[in-house]
């Protein structure tokens, strides 16, 4: 029972005592730990300095976190933990889920070539509440058996899409049990919880108490009047019971201060300004445990086993249970991200910091739901459109900021524009036999293509044209671009620069008809190779900026291109060296064996909704 989301009805009946604010706690549920304790959750540029450095001396009782900690989430070394959500173990996973965790995978990847320090990938499935509970009871089953039977089915979904998490949390290990645990003992221990009790409007599908403004009326399945959350549908129940409280409204202030200090905390800036507006309103405590009778399938709130911790804290506490918490937490923690849809944006923007949210998918221009029967299965999309096609849909057609519509004949349009014809075809026809027979990367002649400070007075000089060197300084600014929209959260404009750059590519060696040079005739040779030189010297950096979004067929264009593993890294990435007078490692190399078609064009499909009854 906990109003944590769009705000809180319910009647609080108990006195609750005033909460103490110094120092100033910047979580909420992180309230009055002591000091040091609570400053290893806090980014050390957030906190300042010398001051956060002595703040993040770890507490007397727990173990001395590793020297790391301190300085964990600054410097280009630094280690990261990036997760998904948890995701609830009620029904199979859909294309919603996949996308949260393609995108997480996407910025993980993309880490890794960077060179960054190491990272984690966090993913897994929350397993507790009345929500499946309920699930269990609906399929005839048990809710461990039917945790089991769904958390595998993400763990094979998520492995099938080859997202490359380093961690799956399963909130029914004993592992974070504990962690949740003493999680609890930590908000006691500092004073923020008190007993209460509580009435309100609950929703059991999203777990949340709603206040009359978000609910209308409607009928149920046998004509009775009753009461609907007006965002998703579902019924609502009157519940009243006595429970444990947590002083959230305490925190109101600190967190509107530390929000407009740390305007980067929740990306894109719509969302941020959303945050800043729900703490405009009132921020009532929050009932943060159950009667255990009316909800057995929880963790029990520790030394009262009347009641059951709310599931939202237990979910939350993922991100530290990952990491060892309360043990080695401190060697990740604060370097935390968390990619999320917008529909839990509250209980973690309120609760929880530096957040990278997402809009939904819609399908058809609907909401995904059961029992609309319009479920999009992510297997069968894998299976229909390849594992790298449907991840670069995903990526490149999803817009953090607003909802994005499915439908299977965008899929098919997108990716065969863009990886079949565009990326594919220009690998096809710059490595083709029949212009390029010695089948190596050519040599790059600086008499055709000659630097220039203008390239708007290169008439004459060389065989480039002004267009050509607007293309190339193009795709010089690529790898810098792709990395920004990447650390901005905006990965659809990354690829997107992308493609652009492709279909420049492609114009650019249509406009100067290859094939139709003579390799006889010494100047038209040079000028020949150039052109390829230049077109694989794009594809080369294509291929390495595409490896967090599309790895197969990544990996298979570079070695096309006899690019080793050691030289696909971003932070080395060079493009086109020759023209700056520098030697380039590739020129004179024989090419990669040629595997074949990079990318097949893919069939109109019909669509792919889940079996609902598959469980
Ligand atoms: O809320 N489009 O789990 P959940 C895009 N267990 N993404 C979507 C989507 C859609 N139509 N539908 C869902 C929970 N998602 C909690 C989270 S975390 C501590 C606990 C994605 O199974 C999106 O990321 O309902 C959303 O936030 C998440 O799935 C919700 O998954």
């Amino acid at each position: 029972v906990l109003p944590l989301h769009r705000g809180q009805t319910g009647a609080r009946t108990a006195h609750a005592p005033p909460a103490r604010l110094f120092p100033p706690p910047h979580w909420p549920l992180l309230p009055r730990l002591r000091r040091p304790f609570r400053a290893v959750f806090l980014p050390r540029r957030l906190c300042g300095g010398a001051a956060a450095a002595a703040m993040l001396r770890p507490p007397r009782r727990l173990p001395r976190p590793p020297r790391r900690a301190a300085t964990a989430a600054t410097g280009p070394g630094r280690r990261l933990l990036l997760s998904t959500p948890i995701f609830y173990a009620n029904g199979p996973p859909h294309i919603g889920h996949l996308y949260s965790a393609l995108l997480a995978d996407a910025l993980h990847r993309h880490r890794g070539l960077r060179g960054a320090g190491p990272g984690r990938l966090s993913t897994g499935t929350d397993e507790h509440g009345l929500k499946i509970q309920q699930a269990a009871a609906a399929a005839g089953t048990s809710p461990p058996e039917l945790c089991q039977r769904v958390s595998g089915l993400f763990r094979q979904a998520l492995t099938q899409a080859a997202v490359s998490f380093t961690d799956f949390t399963r909130t029914s290990e004993p592992r974070h049990q504990r962690a949740v645990r003493h999680f609890w003992g930590a908000l006691r221990d500092g004073g923020s919880l008190y007993k209460g009790s509580y009435e309100g409007w609950y929703c059991t599908p999203e777990e949340c108490f709603l206040p009359e403004s978000q609910l209308t009326e409607r009928r149920d399945a046998q004509g009775r009047p009753c009461k609907v959350s007006l965002e998703s549908g579902h019924q609502v129940h009157w519940t009243k019971e006595e429970n444990y409280m947590f002083k959230l409204s305490a925190f109101r202030d600190p967190l509107q201060k530390w929000l407009q200090d740390n305007p980067h905390a929740i990306s894109p800036d719509p969302f941020y300004q959303c945050v800043l507006r729900w703490l405009e309103e009132d921020l009532p405590d929050l009932s943060v445990s159950r009667e255990r009778s009316r909800l057995p399938w929880g963790i029990p709130v520790p030394s009262d086993s009347t009641q059951t911790i709310y599931v939202w804290v237990d979910a939350l506490v993922n991100y530290l249970s990952v990491v060892g918490y309360p043990e080695t937490h401190g060697e990740w923690w604060p370097a935390a991200h968390h990619v999320v849809g917008k529909d839990i944006l509250k209980f973690h923007a309120v609760y929880w910091p530096r957040i990278f949210v997402h809009s939904h998918w819609t399908v058809h221009g609907q909401k995904m739901s059961k029992s609309l029967g319009n479920v999009i299965d992510p297997f069968a999309c894998i299976g229909q459109y390849t594992l790298d096609g449907f991840r670069y849909f995903l990526l490149r057609q999803g817009v953090p900021e607003r909802d994005c519509d499915y439908y299977d004949e965008k899929v098919v349009k997108l990716v065969n524009s863009e990886l079949a014809d565009a990326l594919g075809g220009l690998l096809n026809r710059s490595t083709a036999l029949s212009i390029n027979p010695s089948n190596t990367y050519p040599c790059f002649s600086e008499s055709c293509f000659p630097k220039v400070l203008d390239y708007r007075g290169t008439k004459g000089m060389g065989r480039a044209s002004a267009e050509d060197y607007e293309f190339v300084a193009s795709v010089a600014s690529l790898p810098l671009q792709v990395a920004s929209y990447f650390e901005g959260f905006q990965i659809y404009k990354a690829l997107e620069c992308i493609a652009l750059c492709v279909r420049q590519t492609n114009g650019f060696f249509q406009r100067h008809r290859p094939w139709k040079l003579d390799r006889k005739d010494p100047a038209e040779q040079l000028w020949l190779d150039t052109i390829i030189h230049v077109t694989l010297e794009c594809l080369r950096v294509y291929g390495t900026l595409l490896q967090p979004v599309i790895p197969h067929t990544a990996d298979k264009l570079l070695s096309r291109l006899a690019v080793e593993p050691e030289e696909r890294g971003l932070s080395s990435l060079t493009f086109l060296p020759r023209y700056h007078g520098k030697p380039c490692p590739f020129e004179g190399r024989q090419l990669g064996p040629d595997t074949g078609i990079l990318f097949h064009r893919l069939e109109k499909s019909g669509r792919h909704q889940i079996e609902t009854k598959k469980l």
